[in-house]
C-alpha cells in the first residue's frame, strides 16, 4: 500500500466525538512509550503528525487521521507505565476500552511491544482480548534498531513464547528510525483493508 496523503482528522475521549464515517480503522496499540505515534508518523512519511514523547502519556487522548480517505489510523493512549495514578489509569481505560469495546469500524489493530523487554501483564491482558475480539491484528517488535541484528530472532521468540503466539503469526521487527518493517506492515493493511 502507498499512503499520498495523511492527515489529522479528530481528538475523542468519548464515542460521540468519534468521526462519523464508514472509513475502516487501523487502531495502534500497546504500553505508554513503546512507540505507537511514532509508527504512525513512519508509516505515513510525516515527521510530527502524531505527537511523539519521550515521558510515557504523551498520547491522552483518541486521535483520528485520515488516510487517503479511505481509512483511518488512530493513534491510542497507551497502556501500564509505573506512575499514573489510579484515577489517570482508570481515565485510560474508560478512553481505550470504549473505543475497542465499541466502535465497529475497527477493522485491525496493530499491536506494538517493545523488543527489548519481555511482554508485561497488560499486554498478556490486551493480546488475550484481541484475541477473543476476532479482529485481525498484527504483532510489531517496535525499537528494532535498539538492539544488534544478531539479537532481532532471540528477542523475537521470548515475545512469542511469553504471548504464546502461534508460528503462523508473523512478529515484524520493526524501527522508526531505520525505517524497517515500514513496508511489510504497510502491505499487510492494504491486503486486509
Ligand atoms: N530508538 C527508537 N526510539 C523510538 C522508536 N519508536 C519510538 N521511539 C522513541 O520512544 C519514545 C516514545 O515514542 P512514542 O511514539 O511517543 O510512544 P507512544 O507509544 O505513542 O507513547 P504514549 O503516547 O505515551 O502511549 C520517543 O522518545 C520516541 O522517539 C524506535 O523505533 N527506535
Ligand atoms: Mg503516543
Amino acid at each position: 500500500m502507498i499512503i499520498k496523503n495523511a492527515d489529522f482528522e479528530i481528538t475523542a475521549v468519548n464515542p460521540a466525538q468519534y468521526p462519523v464515517s464508514e472509513f475502516p480503522e487501523v487502531a495502534f496499540v500497546g504500553r505508554s512509550n513503546v512507540g505507537k505515534s511514532s509508527i504512525l508518523n513512519t508509516l505515513t512519511n510525516r515527521k510530527s503528525l502524531a505527537r511523539v514523547g519521550g515521558t510515557p502519556g504523551m498520547t491522552k487522548t483518541i486521535n483520528f487521521f485520515n488516510i487517503d480517505d479511505r481509512m483511518f489510523f488512530v493513534d491510542l493512549p497507551g497502556y501500564g507505565y509505573a506512575s499514573v495514578s489510579k484515577e489517570k489509569k482508570s481515565s485510560w481505560e474508560t478512553v481505550v476500552e470504549k473505543y475497542l469495546f465499541t466502535r465497529v469500524n475497527l477493522k485491525m489493530i496493530i499491536m506494538l511491544l517493545d523488543i527489548r523487554h519481555s511482554p508485561t501483564k497488560d499486554d498478556k491482558t490486551m493480546y488475550k482480548w484481541i484475541l477473543d475480539s476476532k479482529i485481525p491484528y498484527i504483532i510489531v517488535a517496535s525499537k528494532a534498531d535498539k538492539i544488534s541484528k544478531g539479537q532481532i530472532l532471540k528477542h523475537i521468540q521470548v515475545i512469542r513464547s511469553e504471548l504464546q503466539i502461534s508460528p503462523d503469526i508473523k512478529i515484524i521487527p520493526f524501527s522508526s528510525q531505520t525505517r524497517q518493517g515500514k513496508e511489510d506492515i504497510l502491505d499487510i493493511i492494504g491486503t486486509l483493508l
